[in-house]
């Protein structure tokens, strides 16, 4: 028979076979594993968990908040505060950072989260889900967890030790880097465990297939207008060959499609809001979508730089982000690199 490798057990093989991971965190994906089965119950339970609808409150980019979200956000905060992995979390959610309680241990970890990305798709069961973010808090003395402050959390991209997605579809699919590659696993809901599903993710470099909000198109600017007229110009166009469409509209269940067969992402800057750099969040949605899609050899860029390479320096940042088969990528990206 088949066996079946537990999210538990891939953990603790990193931890003990290649010392890929130090055991606080493992534990801490395991927590973070954990608080995702949860968030999926309350998602699956849909209106006879009263969970759904607005919640009459907005979070610190003026979006009004779903009961869902802050469900979410709790759940994520109360799994992981008390294990002694984390010095503080910071969320989508919640203005400032969450340092965790003096009444609790602490550690070096510092988690950042989407609790619930695609607010738009909960109420009408389209698939949404929970994106994180693992950094380490940058000490001379590693012992000294306190003060931690959101200062400490302003660290490019390519510093993340860990970060993932959980996605709430047909199935509860939970994808995961630790810088080796890029691992899925399917929950399995009667035995209640997280299941490896598949290993080693590969983005096809080439794509016929992009993912946009294509309704914004008079407001974008004229590299990623270009892009997208010559997909849609198809065989005839200077690409010679037809582009399809999809869109979800929750970025997580947009990029697992790419990571699962291939695609281009864009949602670039457009000239609404132009102080505003993109729509996205960099830290908490952006950094670990680019992590996993360059972990599985596709490419991201705002345009101009390399995800994974911009400095931040508010936690809030916004990011105009192009990601997936990485000669798409790098088609549109020196689109604007010529401008
Ligand atoms: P959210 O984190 O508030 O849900 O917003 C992010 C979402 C992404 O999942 C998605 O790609 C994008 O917003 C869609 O936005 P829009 O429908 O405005 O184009
Ligand atoms: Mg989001």
């Amino acid at each position: 028979m088949h066996r079946k490798i537990s999210l538990t057990r891939y953990l603790v093989e990193k931890q003990h076979n290649d010392g890929r991971i130090p055991p606080e965190l493992r534990l801490l994906l395991e927590v973070v594993a954990r608080a995702c089965k949860r968030i999926s119950l309350a998602v699956t339970k849909g209106a006879l968990g009263e969970v759904l609808g607005s919640a009459d409150s907005e979070n610190v980019q003026g979006e009004v908040q779903k009961k869902l979200d802050i469900i979410a956000n709790e759940v994520l905060i109360e799994a992981n505060e008390w294990g002694g992995h984390l010095a503080a979390m910071a969320s989508e959610e919640m203005d400032d950072i969450y340092a965790v309680p003096h009444r609790f241990p602490k550690g070096e970890y510092l988690l950042l989260f989407d609790p619930l990305d695609g607010s738009s798709n909960i109420d009408v069961n389209v698939s949404i889900g929970t994106i994180f973010s693992v950094l380490r808090k940058q000490n001379d003395d590693p012992q000294v967890i306190d003060p931690v402050s959101a200062a400490d959390f302003l660290q490019a991209g390519k510093q993340q030790v860990a970060a993932g997605y959980c996605v709430y579809g047909p199935q509860t699919t939970l994808v995961l880097t630790v810088g080796d590659g890029v691992a899925v696993f399917t929950l399995d809901r009667e035995q209640g465990s997280f299941v490896l599903t598949q290993e080693d993710l590969r983005i096809p470099a080439d794509t016929k297939e992009f993912a946009a909000n294509v309704s914004n198109m008079r407001h974008w600017d004229a590299p990623m207008t270009r892009y997208i007229e010559e997909c849609l110009a198809g065989k005839e166009g200077p690409r010679g060959k037809d582009f399809n469409m999809r869109w979800v509209g929750s970025m997580v269940a947009d990029v697992h499609r790419i990571l699962t067969r291939g695609g281009i992402f864009l949602y670039p800057w457009d000239r609404r809001e132009p102080n505003k750099p993109g729509k996205l969040r960099l830290m908490y949605e952006a950094n670990p979508m680019a992590w996993l899609v360059e972990q599985a050899g596709g490419a991201a860029t705002n345009g101009r730089q390399r995800i994974l390479d911009i400095q931040p320096d508010q936690l809030h940042e916004r990011v105009s982000v192009f990601l997936g088969s990485k000669h798409e990528v790098e088609r549109v990206t020196s689109y604007h690199e010529a401008l």
